[in-house]
């Protein structure tokens, strides 16, 4: 170890260094120097063959004992995830990824990898979800979950392109709360100094109160929290939410328009970027929904049970109700994406408008992707005196919300907004069907760690 680390400080240098699909494109005899990690290494005869992997690719080198037999000696040693750093010159060859692999004129050992590896990134999928969040940053050396990640980064920063370049100003609000927004229940409690406070669930009243300043569109890309004893594949309790917010609507159906959009830009720019990528790992052609259908709550209802779906809830729809409701519009339709509209009072947040002549309904949605609720919002009440009796009526304590209803007070626009779930978009894009899948470092109930 110590013979290496003296050749590298005179010979080796990473500003010479390529990524591996650059290093695949140079012609045969170019000299490269690549880095990475151990993917496998093989030993046949007098020949030593390490595949090495970088973010960019992976690819094949070699050693011949005849040849270079301290390389082939130090190849021969290698282990998994062990990370190195190769010189060597390119030559074709049929057999090898990329049809090229490098012949090694020096190698150098940067780190060893303790043995054995607790989960080999190739076999993830052998491997069971718990054990490959327990060591996440091993399940990450896979390129296919590493993808993931690159698809939520993509996704994001499509979806801030498209609000900016719609009139949408980015915020960003407090994390450390006084009340809850989305209903009592599920917050979780921080000790504030000598006070009680909470993880935000949702940015909805500071979002609401900056169009009532003046920005009059706004987003948000942050995290919330919610304290869901749930252990489903779809609820995390920290999640990444795309909240947007905007002034002087005429009614839900305008911020509906604009999610839609969001979501169909976001989905496009993932395909074009990323599209052969995605079937290539997750085997699902990624095409962007143009034509998003509005269904309202009953009769979103009405055509569950008219297929044989008894929903539990009058008031509600449940996940297999919404899966069960994508397959139909599926069929009628023919796309993946769609609108239940006019929720019931009763299941919406205080915030949320009635409908005019029908107050036992609201202006409010949900916009289901491949059959998940993956987007909520509505048109909010921008009555101060009606907030107020919406607040009593929730059972509420209006002194609490004070400093929300006071907003109103001074000149409130009618307007309305949404918050989106990126791990649910993200994992309806990819076709994954845990929601841990695509958060990094997921929470729920049980898991706290890493
Ligand atoms: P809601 O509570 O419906 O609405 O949440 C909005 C969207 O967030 C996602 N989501 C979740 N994702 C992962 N884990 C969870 N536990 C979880 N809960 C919700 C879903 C959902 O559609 N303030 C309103 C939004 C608004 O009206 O602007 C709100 O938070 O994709």
């Amino acid at each position: 170890m110590e013979k290496f680390q003296k050749v590298m400080q005179m010979t080796l240098s990473f500003k010479e260094r390529i990524p591996i699909s650059e290093a695949l494109r140079k012609a045969e005899g170019d000299r490269v120097l690549i880095a990475g990690w151990v993917h496998t290494v093989r030993v046949v005869g007098g020949v030593s063959f390490v595949v090495i992997r970088d973010r960019s690719g992976m690819v094949q080198c070699v050693a011949k004992k005849n040849v270079n037999p301290e390389a082939f000696n130090i190849v021969k040693e290698l282990g998994s995830e062990d990370v190195v750093a190769v010189k060597g010159s390119l030559i074709s060859s049929k057999a090898s990824l990329g049809g090229k692999e490098i012949v090694i004129d020096e190698i150098y050992v940067i780190s060893r990898a303790a043995k054995p590896v607790p989960i080999d990134p190739d076999d993830w999928e052998k491997t069971s979800l718990a054990t490959r969040l327990d060591w996440r940053f091993l399940d990450l050396r896979s390129p296919r979950n590493r993808v993931i990640f690159e698809v939520t980064d993509v996704a994001i920063n499509a979806m801030r392109d498209f609000y900016r370049s719609n009139g949408f100003i980015e915020i960003f609000t407090p994390k450390i709360v006084a009340e809850a927004t989305e209903g009592g229940a599920e917050v979780f409690p921080v000790i504030y100094f000598d006070r009680n406070a909470f993880l935000a669930q949702s940015p909805q009243l500071y979002k609401q109160m900056m169009v009532i300043s003046g920005f009059e569109r706004v987003f948000e890309v942050g995290p919330v929290y919610r304290a869901e004893k749930h252990h489903t594949n779809r609820h995390l309790t920290e999640y990444e939410s795309v909240d947007i917010e905007m002034g002087f609507i005429d009614d839900h159906e305008d911020v509906m328009r604009m999610v839609e959009r969001a979501v169909q830009h976001t989905i496009e720019t993932v395909s074009s970027k990323y599209g052969k990528i995605v079937e290539e790992y997750f085997k699902i052609k990624l095409d962007t929904p143009k034509y998003v259908p509005r269904i309202t709550f009953r009769e979103a209802h009405k055509l569950l049970e008219s297929n044989g779906f008894k929903q539990p809830d009058p008031n509600d729809i449940d996940s297999e109700g919404e899966k069960a409701l994508g397959e139909i519009i599926e069929r009628e339709y023919g796309t993946q994406l769609f609108y239940v509209t006019e929720y019931p009072w009763v299941k919406r947040p205080f915030y949320t408008m009635k409908k005019d002549n029908d107050p036992n309904y609201t202006k409010s949605f949900d916009l289901i992707y491949r059959g998940m609720e993956i987007v909520s919002g509505s048109q909010r009440e921008h009555r101060a005196e009606v907030l107020e009796s919406q607040i009593k009526e929730k059972g509420l304590s209006v002194e609490s919300f004070n400093f929300f209803i006071r907003v109103f007070r001074y000149g409130a626009p009618p307007h309305g907004g949404s918050g989106l779930g990126l791990e649910r978009l993200v994992a309806q894009m990819l076709g994954i069907k845990n929601i841990r899948e695509a958060r990094l470092l997921p929470r729920d109930p049980e898991r706290l760690t890493p």
